[in-house]
């Protein structure tokens, strides 16, 4: 049994080198863990058991890299990933660190910020492919505003579309096999972004001149700070052969930017959760994207990253049993019970159908009068997740 929550390569565990490589600065505090270099945290990495690393441009070669220096940074991280069998199936690029995109990086009202943006997602695009990158995250962390009278709204798209459009054909033309996977979030660091949720990019992708290669990267604090239902968005995602990537943290409702340990805070939506990704058999990336508490030294970083798999190994067993629960199953079997009556009035529109439908009797009593035993489903589902079941 112990073994089962053991992470391995078949999870498609990864982390972010900007994840256990964050040095615990806040908007009110100094770092409190000293920085490690990349090879170090691929290591470390290794050493609690993941799968792979992702990161952005700069969270591997400084934005002030000389292009020696650049070679030299990449040629020590592969050697650490052939050491460690660690792989990169995902990169992204930094447009939120640097004073130039203070205002934003592709909905920047500055054209050569736009410009600078895109030159430098596409060097960041390379550099990704190089180590073998096949999912490129865009999280547009500054593409918004504080004061609704600095920026159009309506130009904000245009010119995301624009840049996104221009990078698919980029990635097109350079034969990376990229899939781009799109990230909202409400808020934080602007005072709102654009696109702020999955759902908006969900709409957003359908208008590009490739949405077939776009989709949606969400993330569990993201829509929390939104005060919505992770599950919901990631189902409307997955249904649309759309979840390309996802990232796995926690969040309170109605905190700050949290991104808190999987399963820190609450254990029940990550169980929906997990058990959605297993029973789907979503294939890609399990990514987390959150970090150590800051009161953790780098022992407290991989207790960190070990919890997160951990967590999200135990839910799955839990999935697992739930699947297999007679009384879970059987009250789900009739709570979806269909006594076969609405077979010729349900399904795709004809005229005759809804003829029909218009003239049948339906008794409203007997409908409201049917008790669903959520309730007691609700009930079982917390025993077995607080382990008595
Ligand atoms: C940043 C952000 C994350 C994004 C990362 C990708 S960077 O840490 O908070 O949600 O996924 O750019
Ligand atoms: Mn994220
Ligand atoms: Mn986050």
């Amino acid at each position: 049994m112990a073994n089962e929550y053991e992470p391995r390569p078949e999870h498609k565990f990864t982390f972010g080198l900007w994840t256990v490589g964050n040095i615990g600065r806040d908007p009110f505090g100094e770092p409190v863990r000293q920085p490690l270099s990349p090879v170090e945290l691929v290591h470390l990495l290794a050493e609690v058991g993941a799968y792979g690393v992702n990161f952005h441009d700069n969270d591997l070669v400084p934005i002030d890299a000389t292009s020696a220096e650049r070679d030299r940074i990449v040629r020590d991280f592969k050697r650490a990933l052939q050491e460690t069998g660690l792989v990169v199936p995902m990169a992204t690029t930094n447009l939120f660190t640097d004073p130039a995109f203070k205002d934003g990086a592709f909905t920047s009202n500055d054209p050569r910020v736009r410009a600078y943006a895109l030159q430098k997602t596409m060097r960041s695009m390379d550099l990704g492919a190089e180590l073998g990158a096949k999912v490129y995250v865009f999280w547009g962390g500054r593409e918004g505003v504080e004061t609704d009278a600095a920026k159009d709204p309506v130009e904000a798209l245009k010119r995301m579309r624009e840049a996104l459009n221009f990078l698919c054909e980029y990635s097109i033309e350079q034969g990376y096999g990229y899939k781009f996977a799109l990230e909202a979030k409400p808020n934080e660091p602007r005072g709102d972004i654009y696109l702020a949720t999955t759902g908006a990019m969900l709409g957003f992708i359908e208008t590009l001149d490739h949405p077939e290669m776009v989709g949606v990267n969400p993330e569990v604090a993201h829509e929390h700070m939104a005060g919505l239902n992770f599950l919901h968005a990631v189902a409307q995602a997955w249904e649309r052969g759309k979840l390309f990537h996802i990232d796995l943290n926690d969040q309170a409702f109605g905190r700050y930017d949290q991104d808190f340990r999987f399963g820190a805070h609450n254990l029940k939506s990550a169980f929906f959760l997990v058990k959605f990704l297993e029973d789907v058999g979503y294939q890609g990336s399990r990514h987390f994207d959150a970090h150590a508490y800051r009161t953790e030294g780098y022992e407290g970083v991989k207790d960190f990253a070990r919890g997160c798999m951990r967590t999200y190994l135990i839910l799955k067993e839990k999935a697992r049993r739930f699947n297999q629960d007679q009384e879970i199953q059987g009250l789900l079997a009739e709570i979806n019970a269909d006594d076969g009556s609405m077979t010729g009035l349900l399904g795709p529109y004809s005229r005759e159908r809804a003829t029909r439908l218009k003239e049948y009797q339906f008794d409203r009593g007997t409908l409201g009068r049917r008790d669903l035993r959520y309730e007691r489903l609700d009930q079982l589902t917390v025993e077995l997740l607080l382990g008595v079941r």
